[in-house]
């Protein structure tokens, strides 16, 4: 197994108060103003949400999700896709997924829950429409839904062909769908998605983009109607719609959204796709947090979206898939839903710790002097939401911020790992700093005395002292602790 996996044991679990007190206990612990929780949302939603790793920012911290690619066949081109790949409305392009067929699906997903029991979330996210390729779909969700009951299912879709499918999903519980939604005005659809197939005719042009808009919107009102829990999903695309991504919000808004998740657009020339060969630009942080700043006011915004493959398999941001391709996957696997039961109990009581500890870090924060500098940081965790991974072992920060008017999450940055084979690389950590340039602290569990002075010389503290520690609990000691008029800070 690669090292990088989360393990159980490596969520450090224990009691969360006992660990707490690493922080030094001196200043306030601390919360976080990232997603919601229970007391954001009515009791019947919080249930729903508490254990998708994508529809509830904590649940990330807990929850493992696996997809499927089973349905491959699509029934429209977004310009940001290559078919040769997977489907870049809910994974990155340029990666491509094992086609399975719904039984092997069913037996890949007894395989993964034997052996990830965070795992939740079993969901469909191309390549290709999985409502349009629907009789894979619902034989898949079918066979999972009677297997291992307690998993929820999860839809990704472009929309086309949702509206007469809503029913069946509501009959077969599944209680979370995204629809990806890149535009309610179909001049600017037209600019991204050339031609559609519905009604047993090809559409193109403005007409395409027409009856996709009226579709989309249908899809929302109707899984509104049925009760299922709505992400929708918009790809930014600079030039053409950043500036009408507002209005996206609005709409979906509107229409019932829980969640919007607004993802930079992926164009690289080598992934074939039209955006990419022409040279598209794909956002940047900055640019991403801009837009999301404007569409601050409706549906919720997701902003722990790692961009997964069609076969993703794990935590967020971890890639287990190839721990559990057909090849490696026994013939029968038997199913024993206790270690998910257990560690949902765990869960259960940490969850509760950590947010008591998330309150009280988000008071100490919105406590400070309005004059102290604001600070931004990255975190190095494996999970559980904790520090607890080590610098150089680190493939994704999570880059917090905070002032006086709280403690948010602002994004994960992925990255290569500055440790390979015992021994540090130069140039990747040339590329750490660059990408971590807006940041003043590293919290770490653990790091050597070479990357430390190197990222000292960049103005990067990395600090290990809050090893164990809730993150937020840990940024809020730091930011009341270490705070300075002139904006630095210190171990
Ligand atoms: Fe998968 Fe999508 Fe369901 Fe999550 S992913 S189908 S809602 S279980 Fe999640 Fe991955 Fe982002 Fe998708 S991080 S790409 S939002
Ligand atoms: Fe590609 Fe998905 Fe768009 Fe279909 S819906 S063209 S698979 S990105």
């Amino acid at each position: 197994m690669p090292a990088d996996i989360i393990r159980l044991d490596a969520l450090k679990i224990g009691s969360g108060r006992r660990d707490r007190a690493t922080t030094g206990g001196g200043c306030a612990a601390g919360g976080c103003g990232a997603g919601g929780g229970p007391a954001d949302m009515p009791r019947a939603t919080w249930e729903k949400v508490k254990d998708h790793p994508c529809f509830a920012e904590e649940a990330h911290h807990y929850f493992a999700r696996m997809h499927v690619a089973v349905a491959p066949a699509c029934n429209m081109q977004c310009n940001y896709c290559n078919r040769r790949f997977d489907c870049a409305n809910e994974s990155r392009p340029g990666v491509v997924s094992e086609r399975l067929t719904p039984d092997e699906a069913a037996r890949k997903v007894k395989a993964v829950a034997a052996a990830v029991p965070q795992l939740a979330v079993l969901g469909i996210a191309g390549p290709g429409d999985g409502a349009y390729d629907w009789a894979k779909t619902k034989a898949t969700f079918e066979r999972v839904a009677a297997e291992l009951p307690d998993l929820k299912l999860c839809l990704s879709t472009n929309g086309l062909a949702l509206p007469e499918r809503v029913e069946e999903l509501k009959a077969m519980n599944v209680a979370h769908v995204t629809v990806t939604i890149n535009m309610v005005d179909p001049h600017v659809g037209a600019a991204i998605h050339p031609w559609i197939f519905h009604d047993h005719r090809r559409h193109t042009g403005l007409e395409a983009a027409r009856i996709l808009h009226e579709r989309q919107m249908e899809s929302l009102e109707r899984l509104a109607e049925a009760d299922i829990l709505v992400k929708v999903n918009s790809v930014l695309i600079p030039g053409i719609n950043d500036d009408h991504m507002a209005d996206v919000h609005d709409a979906v808004t509107a229409r019932g959204a829980f969640l919007h998740n607004i993802m930079p657009l992926i164009a690289r020339p080598e992934h074939g796709t039209a955006f990419g060969l022409e040279g598209r630009h794909e956002p940047t942080p900055d640019e991403l947090q801009e837009v999301q700043a404007r569409c601050g006011g409706g549906a919720r915004l997701m902003r722990h979206c790692r961009q997964c493959r069609a076969d993703a398999v794990g935590m967020l941001g971890e890639d287990r898939n190839q721990e559990f391709t057909l090849d490696r996957l026994p013939a029968e696997v038997a199913d024993d839903p206790a270690p998910r039961e257990a560690y949902r109990a765990w869960v259960e009581v940490e969850r509760a710790d950590r947010r008591e500890a998330a309150d009280a870090a988000r008071a100490a924060a919105e406590a400070a002097d309005p004059a102290r500098p604001p600070l931004r940081v990255a975190v190095c965790t494996k999970g559980g939401g904790r520090i607890n991974a080590h610098f150089g072992k680190t493939r994704e920060f999570q880059i917090y911020d905070v002032d006086s008017a709280g403690l948010r999450f602002v994004a994960p940055r992925r990255l290569e790992t500055y440790c390979r084979g015992g021994r540090g690389d130069g140039e990747v950590m040339a590329e750490i700093i660059a990408a971590l340039g807006d940041v003043q602290v590293i919290l770490c569990e653990r790091i050597g005395k070479r990357p430390r002075r190197e990222l000292a010389v960049a103005g990067i503290a990395a600090i290990d002292t809050f090893a164990l520690a809730y993150i937020e609990s840990a940024i809020a000691d730091l930011y009341a602790c270490t705070g300075r008029a002139d904006g630095t800070v210190g171990a």
